[in-house]
């Protein structure tokens, strides 16, 4: 590979004056090929799209010359960073004709926000752009083109994944990067590979047997504790979206199958894609997916198609359906983990990342009964990530479901050293938090790892889902969209709570929030859906009914609302 890219301070007007201008024949050879594979992966005329909070996300047949020119950013990304980077071919909880695509830093972590926009700028390129394009971001991020690249791909079980994936793979191998291709894989697995790859392997093998063997041996040591529970045989219902969540959780289950007894539905032997069920469908129709009889006060829980969301619920005896968020589940391991703490006699700094949209009645029970500091961010996991790796421990969630608990490497070194040095109980506790860390995943929220973190909690605790449910109760709630011509003429402040502009929206809500008891209120651009979108939550359904409308007709007033008025009842 020519070593002398980027080390042009101007950038030529053509390829053929700069390759004379740095002059030599690889190059020829390195830019033919990248202009020849790019005409096979051609951009469609016109089309813009833009990496968001998920990577690139749209109908599949749009997404070929993407996916081909995310290959060429991940093995620029990695020489400059020297490290493998991820590659994940997915849309998560979207329609089956969609794809999607995102890259994976050196810790697991999401891209580095200059990074988004290079993605960006290279994906919308014209044709007769991409060598200049591609020049100018190894330019100004400095990136060594001698540097090895080297690249790993995952993808989920959409029927287009396996081409696109293919595409990813062109666009590596063209500018020379060396790649490992995963296959079938969950999200949250293609961070655990990417993290353990950068690591030197401390954090565990770089392999789906490393990733099963990992979780699962922690899973069953902490489980083996748990006989007082009363609860011999624990099983549970899994909504796997019909999608990637099936089938590394059937490859997976027999690791565990000695504390843990799951049975799949949605396993994508007929059903389609997060169609009428996964975790997305239940969250935000608080109903249970189809294709799953509950009995009740069984236990079960819904995966997104990509796996790295959870939610969990249940029926009760009169045959109401409870949901148990994210919210409730960062409050389970929390309390657990700072029970934990006290028993062994340390005093670490924990913290608990939210959003906005986590429920007033679990940041108050977090605050005030647990007595466990709250933050908020924006919407992303990014941001949540980011925020929870400033504390010893750091327990982040969406309500939606996405969320892991981050531990900092003193705490991983200081716990190891009391499960050998203490005696006794505090012994007992070190080794019992030390299987916690082992069993999240600490490079994103994982589905399947969250799944064994909770039963194992309840199995420890001896709880069943109703009083882990009864902890609190959430305050009712509403969330709506609204359409308007521009949703960026809303601008947020304070984590997404306030509104700065359009003028005057702010003080509407205000006024409006003070009409009902326990009421909140707030309205944000939609990060993956051109709709601004609308949250209340008062001390009733009727009241949060009430203020998520009137806020709806506020924005469509003030933000530019476009089509038919917001209308009351839902
Ligand atoms: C993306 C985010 C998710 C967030 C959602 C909000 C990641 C991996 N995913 O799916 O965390 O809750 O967007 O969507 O960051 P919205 O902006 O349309 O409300
Ligand atoms: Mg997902």
């Amino acid at each position: 590979m020519g070593g002398e890219w980027g080390q042009s301070a101007i950038c030529p007007e053509s390829a053929q004056e700069w390759t004379i201008q740095v002059g030599q024949h690889l190059l020829d050879m390195d830019l033919g090929a990248i202009t020849k594979y790019s005409a096979l992966h051609a951009k469609p005329n016109g089309l813009i799209l833009q990496y968001g909070t998920a990577g690139f996300r749209t109908k599949a047949e749009h997404l070929d010359h993407v996916m081909f020119r995310m290959g060429l950013l991940a093995v620029l990304r990695s020489k400059q960073t020297k490290s493998t980077i991820g590659v994940m071919v997915t849309a998560s909880h979207n329609p089956e004709e969609d794809n999607g695509v995102k890259l994976v830093d050196p810790l697991g972590e999401m891209l580095a926000p200059s990074w988004e926009e290079h993605a960006t700028y290279l994906a919308n390129a014209e044709e007769q752009d991409m060598q200049r394009v591609l020049i100018d971001i190894s330019e100004k991020e400095a990136v060594n083109l001698q540097q090895d690249a080297f690249v790993v791909i995952g993808r989920d079980t959409r029927p287009s994944s396996e081409k696109l994936s293919q595409s990813v793979i062109d666009g590596v191998t063209v500018l020379g990067g060396q790649f490992h291709d995963y296959g079938l894989l969950t999200t949250p697995q293609l961070h655990y590979m990417v993290y353990c790859r950068n690591t030197g392997g401390r954090y565990g093998k770089a392999t789906i047997e490393g990733y099963y063997q990992k979780l699962s041996k922690a899973f069953v040591e902490l489980t083996k504790q748990a006989s007082c529970s009363g609860d011999e045989y624990r099983s549970l219902k899994v909504d796997c979206a019909n999608g990637i969540g099936a089938l590394k959780l059937r490859e997976m289950e027999h690791y565990f199958s000695q504390g843990l007894s799951v049975q799949l539905f949605n396993d994508g032997s007929k059903g389609k894609l997060n169609h009428l069920c996964g975790a997305d469908f239940v969250k935000s129709h608080q109903k249970p997916p189809q294709g799953m009889e509950i009995k009740s006060n069984e236990r079960c829980c819904s995966f997104d198609g990509d796996a790295d969301r959870i939610v969990y619920y249940y029926h009760d005896a009169d045959g109401h359906f409870h949901l148990i968020d994210g919210d409730k589940i960062a409050t389970l391991i929390s309390s657990f983990l700072k029970e934990l703490l006290v028993e062994i006699g340390e005093s670490l700094n924990i913290g608990v990342v939210q959003t906005a949209y986590a429920n007033g009645s679990s940041t108050r029970y977090l605050e005030e009964v647990m007595k466990v500091p709250v933050y908020c961010t924006k919407t992303g996991v990014k941001h949540l990530h980011h925020k929870a790796q400033e504390f010893d421990i750091g327990v982040y969630f969406e309500a939606n479901g996405h969320g892991t608990a981050l531990f900092s490497t003193a705490v991983e070194m200081k716990i190891k050293q009391s499960a050998e040095q203490l005696e006794d109980k505090k012994r007992k506790a070190a080794k019992m938090l030390e299987n916690i860390i082992d069993l999240f995943n600490q490079a994103a929220g994982d589905a399947i790892s969250d799944m064994l973190v909770i039963e194992a909690i309840l199995a420890l605790k001896g709880l069943t889902v109703q009083q882990w449910d009864a902890l609190y109760t959430d305050l009712p709630n509403r969330q709506l969209k609204v359409q308007v011509a521009d949703r960026r003429v809303i601008s947020t402040t304070n984590a997404e709570r306030q509104a700065v502009t359009p003028p005057g929206l702010q003080e509407a809500i205000n006024d409006l929030v003070k009409k009902y008891k326990l009421s909140r209120a707030f309205v944000r651009p939609s990060g993956t859906e051109d709709v601004v979108r609308v949250y209340a939550e008062a001390d009733s359904q009727e009241s949060a009914d009430h203020l998520a409308h009137e806020v709806s007709l506020a924005v469509f007033q003030l933000a530019g609302g476009i089509g038919e008025r917001p209308q009351p009842g839902f």
